[in-house]
């Protein structure tokens, strides 16, 4: 952790104050240092107190997300993450999150980094579909990941996105989202989250994987364009409040990472099983369009690698690995 990650994390810890003397010992580099630290933290927004009986203080943080703050966040929970948020960059633009994550991936960073971007220029959804970003309103960010999986077995870390999602919107708001196969969040219908999901695999081996996340959190209805406006919605429309996205960010980063490791341990079932307890998919009619092809059927399960299963109108059983599912009234 970087010095400022540690003050952050100091100080949410000692939510009463804690010394200049304290934090130095702590930190091992002098008061002053400390002082200047406090200063520039100060500067990029953060509020803290200091008094002669409390020490330092941090009354409140700022909204724009700070990679020191959100691995500060992070440490301080209760399992700290193993993999997914070890390491968190933020920028204020980019094109697109999983484009930097590509780069990342190709210098051989290791796995788990996590890039966040206040604002993406190309952002991106699945089939070079376009997915509106607007400034310092959501959470756009991409996660670099090396598991041991085959490339057939990767929806499941679609699922187990979907599902840690779900649960960390649930944990930060009074809402009650669903899922949709594959890769969407709903709230009454209205779509409120997105994952992309790219893979660089030979035949049998996955490279790595860039998992795309884009949360709509403080989005106004008037930042989306219209076609858009009709089909999304954000948890600040949904709930009436705004969001802390920091807070959310941390929650679902750790919800992640529990969901990562239970399926890099070969649990993905117990992941399957809270998938299908929230999905809106599951027990539908659906239309499911892959490329040229449409098949329509009621959806009944997941398979063991997460792939949507659709009983079709002949009766036959097919597995949907990709494509747009339609549910049916
Ligand atoms: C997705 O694609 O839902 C995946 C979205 C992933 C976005 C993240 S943001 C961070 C990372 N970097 C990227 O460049 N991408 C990832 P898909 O299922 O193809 O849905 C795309 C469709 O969603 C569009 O065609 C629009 O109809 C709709 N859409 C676009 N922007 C949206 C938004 N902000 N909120 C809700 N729906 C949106």
């Amino acid at each position: 952790m970087t010095t400022d990650a540690k003050i952050l994390s100091a100080l949410r810890e000692n939510p009463d104050g804690v010394s200049g003397a304290q934090l130095a010992e702590q930190l091992e580099i002098s008061r002053a240092a400390i002082w200047s630290r406090i200063e520039e933290l100060r500067q990029v927004g953060y509020e803290i107190e200091a008094g002669p009986h409390f020490g330092y203080r941090l009354v409140s943080s700022p909204d724009a997300l700070h990679a020191d703050d959100l691995l500060a966040r992070l440490a301080g929970t209760l399992a700290p993450p193993k993999i997914i948020g070890r390491d968190i960059r933020v920028f204020k633009e980019t094109t697109s999150t999983n484009d930097v994550i590509e780069k990342l991936a190709r210098d051989g960073v290791k796995e788990g980094v996590v890039v966040f971007a206040e604002s993406q220029t190309r952002g991106r959804g699945r089939l070079g579909r376009k997915w509106i970003s607007p400034a310092d309103k959501g959470l756009w960010f991409s996660i670099l990941l090396r598991p041991n999986l085959n490339p057939q077995e990767t929806t499941q870390l679609t699922v187990a996105s979907a599902t840690a999602l779900r649960r960390a919107i649930i944990l930060e708001t009074n809402l009650r989202p669903e899922i949709k196969w594959p890769n969407d969040i709903l709230i009454g219908g209205k779509k409120v989250a997105g994952i992309l999901t790219e893979l660089s695999a030979e035949l049998d081996r996955v490279k790595h994987i860039t998992l795309g996340i884009g949360v709509d959190v403080n989005v106004d209805a008037s930042e989306l364009p219209p076609e858009v406006r009709k089909i999304a919605t954000s948890l600040k429309i949904e709930s009436g409040e705004k969001i802390s996205r920091a807070e959310l960010a941390t929650e679902i980063l750790r919800e992640l990472d529990a969901d990562y490791a239970k399926i890099c341990v070969g649990k993905f079932s117990e992941v399957a099983d809270e998938w299908e307890a929230g999905c809106a998919t599951i027990g539908k009619n659906v239309t499911v369009q892959m490329g040229d092809r449409r098949i329509c059927g009621r959806a009944e399960s997941l398979d063991d690698d997460g792939a949507l299963l659709v009983r079709t109108e002949h009766g036959h059983l097919e597995r949907v690995i990709g494509g747009d599912v339609t549910l049916e009234k």
